[in-house]
């Protein structure tokens, strides 16, 4: 029995009693769910060395967890979970996917119309049904189906977060096993987008046989889609694909240009290359003026070996691959005129951390600690504040308690004697008229303050647009958190102009946030716009985790992608520089 398994379990009979209203329970299940999906140990082999006292060392679980553990091991089944699944057989946890519907709209979507799936609730929303249900009305109607649309587009990716140290760790392992000379993960992985498809690693070999076997042993999967010996692919056991594809060494550069893509960069490149009088293809570039027959019919094979001579020989900058999306950079490359992008690694200090003071994991000097021994030399402290109550939000008497604390952390010597240091700021709710949750007197007293938009994400683009352009009129908001509000495979971005928000950015002198957590906020064509304006960038974790800080790499990748500079990122710099840039209050 996999971890995985019994998190899914707990997840699901989390939902069924919060459809109940059942107190406390709901989150604890919850918390246990996310604490097997990351245990590194198997909680079977636990109990079985162990017995029920063995797993209550996983955090989360209790007695009373534990022992609903070991039913599931010793049964197959947990009870209370078979009773709910009998009583109400629905898809829960796919239903509760879809924006705006919890639990108990499940409950009702199955009283009133025995709804079972997503299929049957689209049919339903279609045929004006569910607006008849008391307390839908077809306002709510329209959302649902906007939010089943939203999912049917997520469906079959994947976060960049989740996939790209996996991808990492296989090419790796192949190469360590000795059978291949070189293994890259290509494909949108290796652009960086913000979701993938799926994972397409390039090897090269003399053992072919051999190195697809070895990967077969190495990704644990529940299909083999096909297995050749210049293609394997399969499904894992986590539920994405994973392609291998043994490409010749003498042509490797070509084949991975090709499998790095973005198909629409190929295009335009084999286009450029055709003008050139070249054949670009997997196969290699080919001069079309002949030569001695290698490949492509009488063509002769000139460029091929790595990446970086394909497109010298066509005369252009090679692109980084994060820009290859047909976003004007082939033009760019032929000018010599791309940019010299935001190196990875290059971020001085943290800008939105929250701590245990509200929905945070660990605690100030815990974060600070973990983002030091990272390589950050400063981070702002930055928890939610009164109006996000369910976080436990800070008001302005708990707010000068938590500054108080951070200058005590501040002076102690581990990081006093580093020049570490630990800011203060806070994450402000902006209220739906534009104002924020935490007096200006005090606001002026913090290092740096972030503001977002946590409620009503249902306004007109107007009012919208209008709540956020107030708020970043106030001399003390420095940066703009998570400017459009999407959630990446969750949710989509609330309607705002970002156009005119970039405007007043870059009147007000405030920054946009990047937010590297599953946010990504802002996205990469959002952040060229702003790039372009000369608005300056905060890349952040978001991090309610010491072990959130990882994220960062990716948010530099989005700025990449966006096309931005080291420069345009105030996080670049040091703390005097960064605060230097700020808004002066
Ligand atoms: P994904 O997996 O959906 O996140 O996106 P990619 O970009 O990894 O796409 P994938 O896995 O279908 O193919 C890998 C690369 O192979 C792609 O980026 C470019 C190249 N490629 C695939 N199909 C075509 C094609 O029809 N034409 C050209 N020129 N290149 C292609
Ligand atoms: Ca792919
Ligand atoms: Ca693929
Ligand atoms: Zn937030």
């Amino acid at each position: 029995m996999a971890n995985r398994e019994l998190s899914r379990i707990f997840s699901e009979l989390a939902l069924y009693l919060e459809m109940d209203s059942i107190p406390f329970k709901p989150r604890s299940y919850e918390k246990a769910a996310e604490a097997l999906n990351v245990l590194s140990d198997e909680a079977e082999e636990i109990y079985q060395k162990e017995g029920p006292k063995g797993l209550e060392g996983i955090p989360g679980v209790g007695k009373g967890i534990a022992e609903k553990i070991a039913e599931y091991l010793e049964t197959g089944k947990i009870h209370e979970l078979e009773q709910y699944r009998k009583k109400m057989p629905t898809d829960i946890e796919k239903l509760t996917l879809v924006e705006g519907i919890g639990p108990k709209m499940v409950k009702e979507l199955w009283g009133y119309l025995k709804i079972k799936n997503l299929k049957d609730l689209e049919k339903a929303a279609r045929a004006g049904r569910v607006a008849g249900i008391p307390g839908f009305g077809p306002k709510k109607e329209q959302n649902i189906l906007q939010g089943i649309g939203f999912l049917k587009r997520s469906e079959g990716r994947w976060l960049l977060h989740e996939i790209y140290p996996v991808a990492q760790r296989y090419a790796e392992e192949l190469k360590a096993s000795g059978l291949v000379r070189q293994a890259v993960p290509a494909g949108s992985l290796r652009r960086m987008k913000e979701t993938i498809g799926d994972i397409d690693i390039l090897v090269s070999t003399k053992q072919p046989g051999k190195a697809m076997d070895f990967f077969l042993n190495m990704v644990p999967h529940e299909k083999v889609w096909g297995k050749g010996r210049t293609k394997t692919s399969v499904r894992s056991t986590q539920g994405f694909d994973v392609d291998v594809r043994v490409v010749p060494e003498n042509v490797f550069g070509a084949a991975l240009q090709y499998f790095t893509g973005s198909k629409e960069h190929n295009v335009r490149l084999r286009t450029l290359a055709a003008k050139k009088g070249f054949k670009l293809s997997e196969y290699g570039l080919f001069s079309a003026k002949g030569g001695s027959a290698v490949g492509g019919k009488g063509k002769k094979l000139v460029a091929c070996k790595t990446e970086k001579s394909v497109y010298r020989i066509l005369g252009i900058q090679e692109p980084e691959p994060e820009l290859r999306e047909d976003r004007g950079e082939v033009q760019a490359a032929l000018l010599g005129k791309l940019p010299k992008l935001i190196p990875y690694g290059s971020l001085k200090g943290d800008l939105q951390v929250q701590t245990d003071w509200t929905d945070g994991r660990h605690s100030i000097e815990e974060m600070a600690r973990e983002s030091k021994k990272q390589g950050l030399s400063y981070i702002a402290i930055t928890d939610h504040t009164r109006d996000l109550a369910m976080t436990g939000g800070l008001d302005e008497k708990k707010l000068r308690l938590q500054m108080a604390e951070i200058d005590r952390i501040n002076s102690k010597s581990e990081f006093r004697n580093s020049r570490f240091r630990v800011l203060k700021g806070a994450e402000v709710n902006i209220r739906k008229d534009g104002s924020l949750d935490i007096e200006d007197e005090l606001l002026a007293k913090l290092d740096v303050v972030g503001a977002s938009v946590h409620s009503n994400f249902r306004m007109s683009k107007n009012d919208m647009t209008k709540r956020i352009v107030r708020a970043m009129k106030s001399p003390h908001v420095d940066i703009l958190f998570h400017p459009t509000g999407r959630w990446l495979l969750k949710r989509e971005a609330y309607e705002a102009d970002m156009e005119e928000i970039i405007r007043e950015a870059q009147k007000t002198g405030t920054a946009l946030e990047v937010n590297a957590s599953v946010r990504m906020d802002l996205k990469d064509a959002d952040i060229r716009k702003a790039v372009e304006a000369g608005v300056k960038l905060a890349i952040d974790s978001d991090a309610h985790d010491k072990s959130h800080f990882r994220f960062l790499r990716f948010g530099i990748a989005q700025a990449r992608r966006g096309w931005a500079k080291a420069s345009d990122v105030m996080n670049t710099r040091d703390v005097v520089g960064f605060l230097g840039l700020l808004k002066k209050k």
